[in-house]
């Protein structure tokens, strides 16, 4: 085994987005497009001084590391244990056959006390050799690098000449146990163990197993992504939940070609699961890295805005959550539904931007206990991503505790807080300078829109968010032009951070009813128009010809 200093080059494009860097597996696949961004990684790790001298800081240090066991996720395994060996790392904790779920890499880090982790997932983004893939780096708290750090990586890789890489044969990563590359001990883990130990402090397994002892039946849909072992090892081992109560559950590189996404659009199959006759009591499906949830009752899909004001209404019903909330945290789209419960619990409600690393730090400083966001994502401080198994065992429990299925709980909520109609219209793959003219000329509209009389609503607030942290004073500008109307409704534009064709718009759409009488709208219906409002202000129609969403969930 020898080190090996190789040329590198510089790539454009390695600024890493809402969560990480994504794009297209031939791109990954680039000789040294990985090596490049992991060697930048590395390096920022280490510590740089501002001549560009490495540092140190890695010595002696653990990283964790796994992925979603997508296509590329055993190759690009193997490339990063071969520069971790000679930058440094003294020790990687590699999940076996470099799978680990995205909530996984948070808890080993922040049980095992690592230095951080590094996550292998494009998330709920496709799979499979046309697919995608993706690279994110967590810190020491467990959660996703900040904003400071992930732009020093980035200026890293366009300054990088050169890579430091062992020549050292593959490893094995499928059998447990340790093994040495260099003089980096490489300790091949048990990917579900960790994560199952967090999960038995938080909930009662005793009453969820009386509850399948009962009777209860799930589906959950693990969308052939890396949940699946999760779940059976819990759902099925642990709670004794009917065997199958878990398909497609067997992580596969191109997800057996499902679009891993737990929405209505992509889960499509456990939607006609749930409205069939014999349908069971509770459904769910996580994404391609088991961060993201959907869950739904008979006939009845629960939004991820709501899912969030639900938790936040029932916690102290958990275990884990009995003595209450610090506080809560939604993303600005999110509906405002948690805000209301927040209020009449007395705790406090953050407004963050769009992406989980904003949460770090409010969770970090005891400031909140639960997270949330639209894009089908909830969590709280037990790791610092967001968790779809977590939030599968906290609708279990709350079904478990209190009788009622998912609609009667949903039903009585809306009845005691009002309901938020909500939706998220997206519009995939616009040319890049098309989404990037749309959102200038919306951000130059603002001053006019203050105000306005558009259709039966007044603007109350027209801005382009703006978040300055509470714990440490960064500012993040630009995440969202938003429209806040007189009567509560809001409509929201922005661009995503996680696609890799193209840009994607998303228009989130908004409008609360307090009357419980007309709680039972169809949403599309419901948000009509705020629909021609969001068509008449942004004129998405003429800029991109597209006549409607691609995606409206
Ligand atoms: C990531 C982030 C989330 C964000 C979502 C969508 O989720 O962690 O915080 O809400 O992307 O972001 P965007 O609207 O920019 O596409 P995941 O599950 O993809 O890691």
């Amino acid at each position: 085994m020898a080190i090996q200093n190789l040329p590198t080059q510089v790539f454009a494009g390695q600024r890493p987005g809402t969560s990480g860097l994504r794009k297209k597996v031939a791109v990954f696949m680039q000789p040294r497009y990985l090596e490049n961004f992991v060697q930048a990684l590395l390096d920022v790790l280490n510590g740089l001084a501002p001549d560009g001298q490495v540092g140190t800081a890695l010595q002696g240090q653990t990283l964790v590391l796994g992925g979603d066991g997508r296509f590329f996720n055993r190759v690009a395994v193997q490339t990063i244990l071969k520069l971790a060996a000679v930058n440094g790392v003294q020790r990687v904790l590699l999940g076996q056959g470099g799978i680990l779920s995205t909530p996984a890499v948070s808890a080993v880090i922040r049980r095992r006390q690592a230095f951080g982790g590094i996550v292998l997932s494009a998330s709920h983004n496709p799979g499979g050799p046309d697919g995608d893939f993706g690279i994110k780096y967590n810190a020491s708290n467990g959660g996703p690098a900040n904003e400071a750090l992930t732009e020093a990586v980035y200026a890293r890789t366009q300054a990088l000449s050169q890579l430091r890489i062992s020549d050292a044969p593959d490893m094995d990563i499928d059998t447990l146990g340790s093994s040495q590359i260099e003089q980096m001990q490489v300790e091949v883990i048990d990917p579900v163990a960790d994560y199952v130990a967090v999960m038995r402090d938080l909930f009662d397994f005793d009453m969820l197993r009386g509850l399948f002892k009962q009777g209860f039946t799930l589906r959950v849909d693990a969308m052939n992504a890396v949940g699946g072992p999760y779940a059976k090892a819990i759902l099925e081992g642990e709670l004794g939940a009917p065997a199958g109560s878990v398909v497609n559950a067997v992580p596969l590189e191109d997800f057996g070609g499902l679009h891993p996404d737990p929405n209505p659009v992509n889960a499509e199959d456990l939607i006609a699961h749930m409205s069939a006759a014999d349908a069971p009591d509770f459904g769910a499906a996580m994404d391609g890295d088991a961060d993201r949830n959907m869950v739904l009752g008979r006939n009845f899909v629960v939004t991820p805005s709501d899912s969030l004001a639900l938790m936040t209404a029932h916690a102290r019903l958990i275990p884990g959550y009995s003595s209450g909330l610090l506080g809560v945290a939604r993303s600005m789209p999110t509906s405002a539904a948690v805000d209301r419960v927040a209020k009449a619990l007395g705790i406090d409600c953050f407004e963050t931007p769009t992406g989980w690393k904003f949460f770090g730090n409010l969770l970090d400083a005891g400031r909140v206990t639960l997270c949330g966001e639209e894009s089908y994502g909830t969590g709280s401080s037990h790791v610092r991503e967001k968790d779809g198994l977590w939030a599968i065992l906290f609708w279990l429990s709350l079904q478990g505790a209190t009788g009622r299925s998912v609609e009667s709980l949903v039903r009585e909520h809306w009845a005691t807080y009002g309901r938020n109609y909500y939706s998220r219209h997206d519009y995939e793959a616009i040319p890049t300078e098309v989404a990037d003219g749309l959102m200038v000329a919306l951000r130059a509209a603002l001053p006019r829109l203050q105000g306005a009389q558009l259709g039966t609503r007044t603007v109350v607030l027209a801005d382009d968010f703006a978040y300055t942290d509470p714990v440490d004073g960064s500012v993040s500008a630009k995440q969202g032009v938003r429209l806040v109307f007189d009567d509560g409704a809001r409509v929201i534009f922005r661009l995503s951070g996680t696609g890799t064709e193209g840009a994607t718009l998303r228009i989130y759409l908004e409008n609360y009813e307090a009357d419980v009488s007309r709680q039972d709208q169809p949403v599309q219906a419901a948000l009509a128009d705020l629909v021609a409002i969001s068509e008449q202000v942004a004129g998405v129609r003429e800029r991109t010809g597209m006549v409607g969403p691609t995606v409206a969930t």
